[in-house]
């Protein structure tokens, strides 16, 4: 392994409003409108996008207000694990003196979705049904307070934004608008490049690898990386005996089904590179673990949380990096 520090390693559902400004414009219509909603609440999907987002993504907003406070950016597709990775890591600085709040100015009013988000996190951290609850979660900017001051924005986007594998322009597609002001940003950044074990298929994985090296090569030179496994849980093979995590096996499975993902990590630097040939921390990961229940005649997954030896690493690694 060959970083100093190695620790050992929707699709959007969205409801169209007719946004003629007559209809907008009748009070009547609003009233009945809003009383829908609260009616509806748990079955309708809330809206996400503008009528003009949705016609145009380059046109995507998200604001970030404070230029200072570092910010971890989740990276990764859909269904890799962001969300849960995000709650996860949230319990836990939760449980050891961290305060977690979310952003509320991150995405604009119209994003009523987002504002229900924003609303239940805190709850949604200790729920069982997490997994299922946060299905409808694309956009999230969470702060995390340490002794009442801010110390990181962590960042979750749709995976879709960062690797559409239902987009044939993939990996050549370039990253929108909104996620350029990311990249552009004033703040220390860390990539928290998520990767997990069945992702896809090899081509799937080798094109999203050549997205990470496209990110890599637009980020600034400050920026630090994190390739964050998920998923460990997956493969007997990662474990011993004993039942301990073979971070050798991760590293060697990681090269052989996300090829090229590591080249991405070339230590450029001439003298360093002469013993140390590549500047990656791989960080294996487990959310939890996840049953189908069923729940009023409904199957919902259920999610239990995972040894909290894995966000214990991953905190370990973004500390020493905000502090250094
Ligand atoms: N076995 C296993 N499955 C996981 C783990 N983390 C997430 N999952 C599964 O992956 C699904 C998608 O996770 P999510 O965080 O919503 O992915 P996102 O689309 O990247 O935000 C979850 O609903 C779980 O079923 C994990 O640590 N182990
Ligand atoms: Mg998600």
């Amino acid at each position: 392994m060959a970083e100093d520090f190695n620790p050992f390693g929707t699709q959007n559902t969205s409801v169209e409003y007719d946004t003629n400004s007559q209809i907008e414009n009748n009070e009547d219509f609003v009233s009945q409108l809003d009383n829908t909603v609260d009616t509806v609440q748990d079955e309708e999907p809330k809206r996400t996008y503008s009528n003009a987002e949705l016609k145009n993504p380059q046109t995507i907003t998200v604001d970030i207000q404070d230029k200072e406070t570092p910010i971890l950016v989740l990276f990764g597709p859909p269904a890799v694990g962001k969300t849960m990775t995000l709650i996860r890591l949230a319990q836990y600085l939760d449980d050891h003196g961290f305060t977690i709040k979310s952003n509320r100015s991150f995405r604009p009013s119209y994003d009523e979705n987002y504002t229900d988000m924003c609303e239940k996190f805190n709850d949604l951290l200790y729920d069982r049904y997490a997994a299922e609850k946060t299905d409808g979660l694309n956009f999230m900017l969470l702060y995390v307070y340490h002794n009442g001051r801010p110390i990181l924005q962590i960042l979750e986007a749709p995976g879709e934004h960062y690797y559409n594998p239902n987009d044939r322009n993939e990996p050549k597609g370039q990253f929108l608008p909104y996620i350029q002001n990311i990249i552009n940003s004033k703040n220390r950044k860390i990539w928290l490049y998520l990767t997990e074990p069945d992702w896809k298929d090899r081509e799937d994985r080798t094109k999203y690898a050549k997205k990470i090296f496209t990110m890599k090569r637009l980020g600034g030179n400050n920026d630090k990386s994190i390739i964050l496994f998920n998923k460990v849980d997956k493969k007997d093979e990662f474990f011993g005996a004993q039942g301990n995590l073979n971070i050798g096996q991760v590293e060697k499975y990681i090269k052989g089904a996300y090829p090229s993902l590591l080249e991405s990590f070339k230590n450029t630097n001439p003298i360093t590179s002469l013993w140390k040939p590549f500047k990656y921390i791989i960080v294996p990961f487990q959310t939890g673990t996840y049953e189908e229940v069923m729940l009023d005649n409904k199957l919902v997954k259920s999610y239990t949380k995972g040894n909290d030896k894995y966000p214990a690493m991953l905190w370990e690694c973004i500390r020493k990096i905000i502090k250094g």
